[in-house]
């Protein structure tokens, strides 16, 4: 109630409303006007704020609507059947359980917030409400289970090419999963499948791109970053999502239905890890070495200390330069 009337006050003035000003309109307190402000602005809408001035609407909400979003794709099949939630434990989670009630190919599954936000091995995501785009894509692919990882790579070049084509983002993927920019993290994917020996079920790809955080809590400040503290600008998340649903679509098609594994090479050239000293693991192994190409099998080629080419298929990397990972000589 109390955001209603702000946001009514606020439509109504042109400039700022004093914090005081506020606080008589509603019968409240000023730390209360302040709250409702917070809470606005997690619901997209951009408040702008002055010390001495007050707060200002500085525009439309930037709200993820079923509609806005359909109005504007132009996917043939990714997203045509669309979910948003306002609130979801996790984006993944609500793909794996439609999935498993038939959900169809394409499908997408969209939140302003997830309260269980998760990365690789259970690790947490950090989803605040109105600020990223927190989504999952359904696939039923027809190639075997190998070919899974393949969809991260796919997911990673969509998110890479959107970021440069749409926000002007000097973005680059950090093999597997993360998409980088200045050194930091943007985005991760989060690919899950079920499958068989020889067909997989169905695969969720989850994709967490920050886009309008101004800041991080204080854990992963150090390596997290947003479009808008990497562009300066905010970005419109629905025209964001858009683009990132044509662009997968397109690579989709080509690498499954027409065998192309042209994308590699447009991977490659957009791969920040290759031509860097990368530490990862295999078999609970150590293995160094400089990353020197990606398989069109998805994998990490690695050419190690004795000259030999070796493999790496997923699981932890480091890569020398990105995220404060130290310099050659500590390598
Ligand atoms: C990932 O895991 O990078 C995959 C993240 C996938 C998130 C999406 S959101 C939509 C869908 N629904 C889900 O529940 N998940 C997917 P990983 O490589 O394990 O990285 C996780 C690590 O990144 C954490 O341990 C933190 O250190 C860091 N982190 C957490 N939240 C972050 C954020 N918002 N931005 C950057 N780094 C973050």
């Amino acid at each position: 109630m109390e955001q209603e009337i702000l946001l009514q006050c606020l439509r109504e003035t042109e400039g700022y409303l004093s914090g005081e000003e506020l606080s008589r309109r509603l019968g409240v307190s000023r730390s209360a006007v302040w709250k409702a402000v917070a809470r606005l602005r997690s619901e997209g809408y951009p408040i702008a704020s002055a010390p001495r001035r007050g707060y200002r609407l500085d525009g439309p909400p930037d709200l993820l609507e079923k509609g806005t979003i359909l109005a504007g794709l132009k996917t043939q099949t990714f997203g045509r059947s669309l979910s948003v939630f306002k609130s979801v434990d996790s984006t993944n989670e609500e793909a794996k359980r439609q999935a498993a009630q038939g959900a169809p190919h394409g499908a997408v599954f969209l939140a302003e917030r997830q309260t269980g936000g998760k990365g690789r091995l259970g690790r947490h995501w950090d989803s605040p409400p109105g600020e990223g785009v927190w989504m999952s894509l359904l696939l039923r692919p027809a190639g075997p289970p190998a070919e899974a990882s393949v969809l991260t790579l796919l997911a990673g070049l969509a998110v890479c090419n959107t970021l440069r084509g749409e926000c002007g983002c000097d973005a680059w993927i950090k093999w597997p999963n993360d998409i980088v920019a200045g050194g930091k993290k943007l985005c991760g994917i989060l690919t899950e499948v079920a499958a068989e020996m020889d067909r997989i079920h169905w695969a969720v790809v989850g994709i967490g791109l920050n886009a309008n955080q101004g800041a991080f809590p204080d854990e992963i400040a150090w390596k997290a970053t947003s479009l808008r503290l990497e562009t300066g600008r905010r970005v419109e998340r629905s025209a964001v999502l858009r683009r990132i649903l044509l662009e997968l679509e397109e690579a989709y098609r080509l690498y499954y239905e027409e065998r192309r594994p042209g994308f590699l090479e447009a991977y490659q050239a957009r791969c920040i890890s290759l031509g860097r000293r990368v530490r990862a693991e295999r078999g609970g192994n150590p293995l160094e070495g400089e990353a020197v190409a990606v398989t069109a099998e998805g994998d990490l080629l690695l050419r190690c200390g004795n000259g030999r080419l070796e493999a790496v298929r997923s699981g932890e990397v480091s890569v020398q330069g990105i995220y404060g990972e130290p310099g050659p000589q500590a390598f």
